[in-house]
């Protein structure tokens, strides 16, 4: 069962800067941290609530709830217009996925401006050519040329302050070995990124910790294990790895519910055999806090005469 508070006791929202520093702590704290994925206003919450201390707003999820593919479909306003929503509804630091940035760094410095001032705390930008590819999708994954993609970065660095920024090598996913993505990652570190992102699409975590042994802890490390699930995160912590993004599991759970929903009231023209295990009305107003709409409801609108 689901229980939020509203945002904070006198109803107001956490700052931007509260929030990036948030973030910060959960990137350099020396005990492994956790982002949640989160897309709309109402996984922000139920991540919140479930105690997640950061969430993860995911491009592949994000464009899912509009319909459009993880392929630069989507445009940088709505994803920005997503973010705000998640921001407001969670009070969470929110690591923005942003993909490339959604162009040159003109775009990436544009958009990160415009999350920083809608309340995100930080974000991840990916060595990738715009549109991009999603990273499980295909074995087409052009990298960006590494000095144009620091150009990026150090735009980004440029146009905000005090803002999380988080640089992703897609090295692996694109085949070009441990040595470039080391490299990449290096020159990343140089141009101002706060953390670097490494991704695998390996079923097993190997070249992650290899990664890792290496990198010898020269900025916070944050990895997405999609597809190497089964590792136990221990592994992670003796390797020194600051965050564990859980990418896109909220989303994959909604869809295997809902489909089940679907079909059962299909089929039953009843909701008698699914009510037990989908969420009662009292769930989803406690979710959002109609309570404290009555209160504020028997102290701001006139008593009738
Ligand atoms: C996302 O969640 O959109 C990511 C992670 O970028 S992945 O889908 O694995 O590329
Ligand atoms: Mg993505």
């Amino acid at each position: 069962m689901v229980h939020l508070q509203p945002l904070s006791a006198d109803n107001t929202c956490p700052t931007g800067n509260h929030r990036t520093d948030a973030l910060r702590d959960l990137l350099r704290s020396d005990r492994l941290s956790f982002l949640m994925e989160a897309h709309d206003g109402a996984s922000a919450a139920i991540a919140g609530a479930a105690g997640f201390r950061g969430l993860w707003a995911s491009s592949l999820t994000m464009s899912s709830v509009l319909g459009y593919r993880d392929a630069s479909e989507a445009s940088w306003s709505s994803i920005a217009d997503i973010v705000e929503r998640m921001a407001d509804a969670s009070g969470l630091p929110i690591l923005v996925d942003g993909d490339t940035g959604h162009g040159n760094f003109n775009n990436a410095r544009l958009f990160a401006r415009k999350l920083q001032r809608i309340g995100a705390a930080g974000l991840c930008l990916e060595d990738k050519l715009f549109p991009k590819t999603n990273s499980f999708v295909g074995d087409r994954h052009p990298l960006a040329d590494e000095r144009e993609f620091c150009g990026r970065l150090r735009a980004v660095k440029e146009a905000t302050q005090d803002f999380v920024l988080v640089a992703r090598t897609e090295a692996l996913i694109a085949g070009q070995g441990m040595d470039a993505a080391l490299s990449r990652a290096s020159s990343y570190a140089e141009a101002g990124a706060d953390a670097i992102l490494v991704h695998s699409r390996q079923v097993d975590a190997s070249e992650i910790l290899e990664f890792a042994g290496r990198w010898q802890g020269k900025l916070p490390l944050v990895i997405v294990p999609t597809s190497y699930y089964s590792t136990a995160v221990s592994a992670y912590r003796a390797a020194g790895i600051a965050t564990v993004v859980w990418a896109n599991h909220n989303l994959r759970a909604s869809i295997a519910a809902m489909r089940q929903v679907c079909a059962r009231l299909l089929l039953d023209e009843s909701s008698v055999a699914i009510e037990p295990g989908i969420a009662t009305l009292d769930e989803l107003f406690a979710l959002f806090a109609y309570d404290e709409l009555s209160t504020a409801e028997e102290r701001f609108l006139p008593k009738p005469p």
